[in-house]
């Protein structure tokens, strides 16, 4: 019997610039999920761990990065277990490549037991650990890959590929990296296995978080794979639609923001806030400002708006005052539209003060 711990997607180095301040305690974190998945293979006492691409977030890292993932892989190699690596679609092969750049075996004072599996090297890229009795190539299919040891394929692609292509990999086990989501399923007789990113990369994605440890068993001449996942990471990604018309104040709608925090459950969300509809004035509905009153309670806020300030309701004040001629002027260049006017926004936000300056505690 064997086993595998198998993780991709890591993107370690993300500069995450969108993300502001929270960017930094990002890193951290997705480096303290591939922490915990080196320590997890080594708790299981896995045969081999395999990093299906994507490890690091670019080609251009620095070394103090390179040399703390060495210095983890070394971990690895003390405890006995090899590590097997597949560039990705960040941290593409080629002669870019960060594992050019560097060599992470000898950083990490094992040459022996890491190994960088070349996509574009052919047949002469495949791995052979007959002490292992099993063979790995990046080669996708490799049709012709016929021996009798366990053959593992490992391939990076956006989405998983196709049934058809997966029953025809000649491989027995096929380890795909590429997407952020866990999933698992055999083809004909292939069975293939994605673990996600070990900590989540990016919103809409609830398997992620996890690595998969994959078994590998064989009974006379049956084989069989399975596959179990395992959860390592903690950020999660929330996406919150809140319509502006809902909202009687600028302090309920801060509240509700504010819930997702709940708890302490801020301290490892990402929120992205979507305002929309049409706010009343007693709302400024202001997203910069609710991002910075509420951005200390998430591990990262974005609040973005394309809502409108409400047309105006109940009745106007009459044509002859200056607050009802302003208000009949914009309500009817807002109905018309006409080329070389303001932007019907900028008309509706005109409104909304002019109501609040010209007639704000009259009797409308
Ligand atoms: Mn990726």
């Amino acid at each position: 019997m064997l086993r595998l711990l198998q993780t991709s997607d890591l993107h370690l180095g993300a500069r995450n610039v969108d993300l502001g301040e929270a960017a930094a305690t990002l890193r951290d974190r997705r480096f303290a999920a591939f922490e915990r998945a080196l320590a997890l293979a080594i708790s299981e006492k896995v045969n081999l761990v395999l990093i299906v691409g994507d490890l690091f977030d670019t080609n251009e890292v620095t070394r103090g990065l390179v040399t703390r993932v060495a210095a983890g892989l070394a971990g690895l190699a003390t405890a006995g277990i090899r590590t097997v690596i597949l560039p990705g679609d960040h941290d593409r092969a080629g002669s870019a490549s960060v594992y050019r750049a560097f060599d992470l075996g000898a950083l990490a004072g094992a040459p022996d037991s890491v190994t960088i599996l070349d996509p574009l090297a052919g047949p002469a890229g495949d791995l052979s650990l007959p002490e292992l009795g099993l063979t790995l190539t990046a080669r996708f299919p490799a049709p012709e890959l016929h021996d009798d040891r366990w053959r593992i394929g490992l391939v990076h692609r956006q989405a998983r590929p196709r049934d058809d292509e997966i029953a025809g990999a000649g491989v027995d086990y096929l380890a795909v990296g590429g997407p952020h989501e866990e999933s698992s399923g055999v083809a004909a007789d292939v069975a293939w296995g994605a673990s996600g990113a070990p900590d989540p990369v990016d919103p809409g994605r609830d398997r992620s978080g996890e690595v998969i440890l994959v078994r590998l068993d064989e009974r006379g001449d049956r084989r069989s794979v399975s596959v179990e996942r395992h959860r390592v990471g903690s950020t999660r990604y929330e996406a919150l639609a809140l319509d502006l018309g809902g909202f009687a104040d600028d302090g309920a709608l801060e509240a509700a923001i504010a819930a997702r925090a709940d708890g302490g459950a801020g301290a490892d969300l990402i929120l992205d806030v979507h305002l929309s509809g049409a706010w009343s004035d007693a709302l400024e509905a202001d997203p910069d400002a609710l991002e910075a009153r509420l951005r200390p309670r998430f591990l990262g806020l974005r609040i973005r708006s394309d809502g409108s300030p409400a047309l105006t309701g109940g009745a106007i004040p009459p044509a002859e005052t200056v607050g009802g001629a302003y208000i009949r002027d914009l309500e009817a260049r807002i109905a018309n539209p006409v080329e070389g006017d303001l932007p019907v926004d900028e008309l509706r936000e005109a409104l909304r003060l002019g109501r609040q300056l010209l007639i704000a505690g009259s009797d409308r």
